[in-house]
């Protein structure tokens, strides 16, 4: 190859780079029809950068099971980046640092857990754990949140 056109592919490819770090990040969630919190979380993920495509299931069940979010690790919502799953409410910040981890599968915060982004609840919050899910089907403690 000569050496303009490799400049050229170059400086191409940099100009996509950042062109990408400075747009949204696209997540794809779904959720039940009539499920007010996780319209909450979407909210979330919008003021934390990321772009949703808002996807309303009739079977949560069967897209959770299809996306291999383990039951123990069951919420409402169930979204994904990059190919891994992000069930329930999850803090935007773990969702960013999920798309560094191929070690997992993906995260949760199982439950519902109070006081989680999309389920403030006068500003009682409890304890709960953000969960990952490694490729040989073992829970990992990602985030540790303190009752409050
Ligand atoms: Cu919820």
């Amino acid at each position: 190859m000569k050496t303009p056109l490799r400049l050229a592919l170059l400086s191409a490819l940099l100009t996509t780079g950042l062109a990408q770090a400075a747009e949204l990040i696209p997540i794809d969630v779904h959720r039940d029809a009539n499920c007010g919190c996780c319209k909450q979380w979407i909210r979330h993920l919008e003021s934390h950068g990321f772009k949703v495509n808002d996807h309303v299931e009739t079977d949560m069940s069967a897209v959770k099971q299809r996306l291999g979010v383990a039951p123990r690790l069951g919420s409402c919502h169930t979204a994904v980046i990059d190919g891994k799953f992000v069930e329930g409410h999850v803090p935007a910040e773990h969702v960013l640092a999920l798309r560094k981890r191929d070690d997992l599968l993906g995260i949760a915060a199982p439950g519902m857990p109070m006081g989680s982004p999309g389920m403030e609840m006068d500003g009682h919050g409890d304890a709960y754990q953000v969960i990952g899910l490694t490729r040989d089907g073992k829970d990992v403690v990602v985030a540790d949140y303190p009752a409050h």
